[in-house]
């Protein structure tokens, strides 16, 4: 059986979550399910990054201890993927004590290996970032990223060897061109590479927050470090008495937003193979939601919260909208009347009227029993593109395209509807075998787009098929022509996406 293992980065928790923190989670979760009805082997690991001097920071300014303050904001982090119905498999906190003795060890081995060395270093932190900045890369002094002027330090540090490591990493790039996609975020981290690498600090000094060298308590490891390393610290107490790197190491596809591709494509892949480590499978960095052209995030200070967005329009749309409002990978803009329209325009009109639609005309016309199955589908066309292209392109992580193909075959069985009007048939005795056929493909061609559906939308696919009648069975090998069940006892399906009247509801 193969193995899928993906992880969403694990978020800071110095302030709440907001969409684009539930985007990526979505991203990862709709992935997680369509695999995991490939009968692949799953896991899907997602968690908080705890141990950040701007953690520390607003523990103070509340007047917290930093444990008693992240103990309870982990709280509101751990009901960001239930609030988009993510069902993830392992949620991390590096302040886990089976997280920071891993981390100790693993870094341990690095020391051991002789990539480690001791050195004084003074430059610009931006503590927004979590990383030094040079000159060049601020703007009018300050961070481009968080709009704050980074702060001079002067530490004595121990220093990993980064830059030993160029050639290692040039060479695996070159042998594996999609180890980081999309294609031009992979020419990125490979002409960052090839420009020249510098080691880094990977510890603080005289920061009593975080999880201590083990050759020398008074230092603690860099966050960035301890925080990339919950990836493969994971697997080994996630699941009591078992070691899950077996299964699910190198498996890894770490999911990322494009603000933390240097970490992972460059210093992750270092630091694994500094330990003695295989390097992840694949990286895949999305692009920014944006409002009015502005990175959506706490500094800039537009953020959307998800809560108000799922409580107006329910999971599944949020869900679906996110992967649709842009296409996945790139940057995008995205509006509340986006949403509003989506959710109108094709969840409660394209499918949802054809699930009304279907369940009343088989009600009325067949006494609620689906027709005998037919040979061949007139929708056998677009029926073939989602079994065939949807796998291949979440293989590439196009979610966005692989939402279209879905809808492609919606709008082919609404149309469907539209030119062999069943009405018109029904009037007609002569005529009852066209009609049969016309249920049955309906039927069949409903249940088919809901199975391929499922990975997006995990509420209302069920509720779809159990309107059809259907069994609960979302294995791909059902995304076929035919295998629809000559279920009866259907009746008109209630609506699945109530009317929301206007897009400000949720603002
Ligand atoms: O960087 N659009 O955590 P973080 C799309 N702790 N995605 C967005 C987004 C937006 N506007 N805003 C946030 C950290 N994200 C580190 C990670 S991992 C070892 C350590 C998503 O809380 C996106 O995935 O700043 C981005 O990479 C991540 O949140 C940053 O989360």
């Amino acid at each position: 059986m193969s193995s899928f293992y993906i992880t969403t980065p694990i978020y800071y928790v110095n302030s709440t979550p907001h969409i684009g923190h539930a985007y990526t989670t979505i991203a990862a979760d709709i992935l997680t399910r369509h695999h995991k009805q490939r009968g692949e082997a799953t896991f899907f690991l997602t968690g908080t990054d705890e141990h950040a001097s701007k953690v520390y920071r607003v523990a103070e300014e509340q007047g917290l201890d930093p444990k008693t303050y992240v103990d309870r904001i982990a709280e509101s982090w751990k009901e960001l993927p239930k609030l988009v119905d993510a069902d993830y498999d392992f949620f991390i906190r590096t302040t886990d004590e089976g997280h920071k003795r891993f981390v100790q060890d693993f870094i341990q081995r690095i020391y051991d290996n002789g990539h480690i060395y001791q050195d004084t270093y003074a430059g610009l932190y931006c503590v927004g970032c979590e990383a030094f900045k040079t000159e060049a890369e601020l703007v009018d002094g300050k961070c481009p990223e968080h709009g704050i002027e980074p702060e001079w330090i002067e530490e004595t540090n121990y220093f990993f060897r980064l830059s030993a490591f160029q050639e290692q990493l040039l060479e695996l790039y070159d042998a594996r061109p999609d180890f980081v996609l999309p294609r031009f975020r992979y020419n990125e981290a490979r002409s960052f590479i090839a420009g020249g690498l510098q080691d880094f600090s990977l510890s603080r000094a005289g920061q009593p927050w975080g999880v201590p060298l083990p050759w020398d308590e008074s230092q603690v490891v860099y966050v960035w470090v301890d925080a990339l390393i919950n990836y493969l610290s994971a697997l080994t107490y996630a699941r009591e008495g078992e070691d899950l790197r077996a299964q699910f190491w190198p498996e890894a596809r770490h999911l990322i937003g494009k603000d933390i591709l240097r970490f992972h494509c460059v210093f992750w892949p270092a630091l694994l193979l500094a330990a003695g480590y295989d390097v992840p499978k694949q990286l895949f960095v999305h692009g920014y939601l944006q409002l009015d052209d502005r990175k959506i995030s706490k500094s800039v200070g537009n953020v959307i919260d998800p809560l108000d967005l799922v409580s107006v329009y329910g999971s599944d749309a949020v869900r679906f909208w996110a992967v649709r409002a842009v296409s996945f990978g790139q940057d995008g803009n995205v509006t509340l009347e986006s949403l509003h329209d989506r959710y109108q325009g094709e969840l409660a009109n394209d499918l949802g009227n054809l699930v009304s639609r279907t369940t009343a005309m088989i009600a009325r016309y067949r006494d609620g029993r689906i027709p005998p199955a037919v040979e061949h589908s007139s929708l056998a066309a677009p029926i073939e593109a989602v079994r065939r292209d949807v796998p291949a392109q979440l293989d590439v992580f196009d979610l966005t395209a692989a939402a279209e193909t879905i809808w492609t075959l919606v709008r082919a069985l609404n149309k469907h509807v539209e030119t062999t009007r069943p009405w018109d048939l029904a009037k007609d005795e002569s005529r009852a075998q066209d009609l049969d056929r016309v249920l049955y493909e309906l039927a069949d061609g409903l249940r088919i787009a809901t199975i391929a559906l499922s990975a997006f939308l995990p509420r209302s696919a069920p509720e779809i098929l159990g309107a059809l009648r259907q069994p609960l069975d979302l294995s791909w090998d059902n995304v076929a022509p035919g295998r629809g069940v000559q279920a009866g006892g259907i009746g008109p399906a209630a609506p699945l996406f109530p009317r929301v009247d206007a897009p400000t509801a949720a603002a």
